[in-house]
Order: C-alpha cells, then sequence, then structure tokens
C-alpha cells in the first residue's frame, strides 16, 4: 500500500547546488514529489520541527544551521516509503553511511547531512504537516 514520507533537502545541500541532483536520486527510486517548496525558517520554527531534540547538546547547533538558508520540505510517495527513504538517505555521519547513499554522495558532516526523512509514521504526519496544508498535497 502506498504511503507518504517527509522529507527536507537540508542548506548545506541546497547552498552546494546539488537540490537538482538529489531529486533525481529521489525520482529514480521511485517516489512521486506530492508537494515541495522553497522556504527559509527561523530559528524558533527549526526548533518546533526538531522539538524531540530539544534536550540534546546539539540542538542549538541543530537549529541555527536548519535556519541558516532555503531549504526544499517535501512530501513524497511510493509503497514503504518511509522505510525506504531512511535507506536511500543512508546513515546521519555519512562517515557510516553505505555506498551509493544521499548522504554518502552529498553530505558534509554528521549535522550538516544534505537530507531529512521521517523516522515512522506519526512523525511523518506531523511534519507534512508542520510544513503543508492539506490543499497543498496533490
Ligand atoms: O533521522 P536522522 O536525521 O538520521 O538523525 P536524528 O533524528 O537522530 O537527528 C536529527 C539531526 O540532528 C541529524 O540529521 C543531524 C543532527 N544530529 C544527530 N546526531 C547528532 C547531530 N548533530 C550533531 N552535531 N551531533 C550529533 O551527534
Amino acid at each position: 500500500m502506498s504511503q507518504r514520507t517527509f522529507s527536507i533537502i537540508k542548506p548545506d545541500a541546497v547552498r552546494k547546488g546539488h537540490t537538482g541532483a538529489i531529486l533525481a536520486e529521489i525520482e529514480k527510486a521511485g517516489f512521486k514529489i506530492v508537494a515541495i517548496k522553497k522556504v527559509s525558517i527561523s530559528k524558533t520554527q527549526a526548533e518546533g520541527f526538531y522539538h524531540v531534540h530539544s534536550a540534546r547538546p546539539f540542538f542549538g547547533s541543530l537549529t541555527e544551521f536548519m535556519s541558516s538558508g532555503p531549504i526544499f520540505p517535501m512530501v513524497l510517495e511510493k509503497e514503504n516509503a518511509i522505510a525506504d527513504l531512511r535507506k536511500l538517505m543512508g546513515a546521519t555521519n555519512p562517515a557510516n553511511a553505505e555506498e551509493g547513499t544521499i548522504r554518502k554522495k552529498f553530505a558534509g558532516s554528521i549535522e550538516e547531512n544534505a537530507i531529512h526523512g521521517s523516522d515512522a509514521e506519526d512523525t511523518a504526519n506531523f511534519e507534512i504537516g508542520y510544513f503543508f496544508a492539506g490543499y497543498e498535497l496533490v
């Protein structure tokens, strides 16, 4: 059954001009792009998005980074979308990411790691709603 997930092309990848290449990887892997837009978010908005990490030592620098430049939030759809996107992204730390994954190809560090992908259905629903209104999902 078809499933939706939420993804972000992060500021580092946008700055380096990797947006198109990352979208190509995503489409090649069989995902449909249900919604996408280019936005810049404030530190407060980044804090709301990453609220589950608020107690972590890297919360300040993570939210600073995520508000440091334009990003492309998007909603993706395919069978098994959540797990398959996590596989396509690779490990959080690009040093541990498998060959052929987006983070292996495009991420610079554990923090500036090119792409976000939801880790479960409830987080996907929260994250889609954080960035998109229902009428934008087509
Ligand atoms: O789901 P992921 O993005 O792979 O990883 P996550 O949900 O555990 O963490 C969210 C983001 O927080 C991650 O993409 C980058 C950042 N992060 C995670 N662990 C560390 C980190 N940043 C720093 N500086 N150090 C960490 O140990």
